[in-house]
């Protein structure tokens, strides 16, 4: 990837799922904005509510995001609080081939999806604090920024 091409970021967390952890993603999105450009800003929107219903319609957003998705170079998902909008992206996601990489915190007498966990194409990582987020994001763009330098050829 050129210096003049920012990264295209797809971050997944839950909305009509429950927003309890609509500040975490907001730290996230933060962090991920100092690699790229993070196409789904609102997703850690903290006036967005599960209940909201002032945006465009569902249609709406569903092919919006739909054509964000498709153009991202990766996802990360939130992926603690259970979604099933965040479960649509993903499989959308890995059947597109992007590289995924989901974010869960291990939560006493719950498990995640083995359809997540399980997923040949999905990178589940375990965390608890923001910096052990932000050192596992950090090595999974930076791993696949060098990726993609091998890609296009650049030395
Ligand atoms: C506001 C309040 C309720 O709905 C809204 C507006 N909705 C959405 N706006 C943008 N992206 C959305 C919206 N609803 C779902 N998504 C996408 O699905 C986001 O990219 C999230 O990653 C995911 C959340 O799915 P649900 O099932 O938790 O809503």
């Amino acid at each position: 990837m050129s210096a003049m091409q920012s990264l295209k970021i797809y971050f997944a967390g839950s909305i009509r799922g429950g927003r309890g952890d609509a500040a975490r993603y907001q730290e996230l999105i933060q962090f991920l904005a100092t690699f790229g450009t993070v196409l789904t800003e609102h997703v850690g929107d903290p006036e967005l509510t599960e209940a909201g219903d002032d945006g465009p319609n569902d249609p709406a957003i569903h092919d919006r995001d739909m054509t964000w998705l498709r153009s991202c170079a990766l996802m990360v998902a939130e992926v603690t609080l259970p979604s099933l909008g965040v479960g649509y992206e993903l499989g959308w996601a890995c059947a597109l081939g992007k590289p995924v990489l989901a974010l869960y915190r291990p939560q006493p007498g719950k498990r995640l999806s083995a359809m997540v966990a399980g997923s040949p194409g999905i990178v589940t990582a375990e965390y608890a604090t923001a910096h052990q987020a932000r050192e596992i994001l950090r090595g999974f763009i930076v791993a696949l920024q060098k990726r993609l330098e091998i890609g296009s050829g650049a030395t």
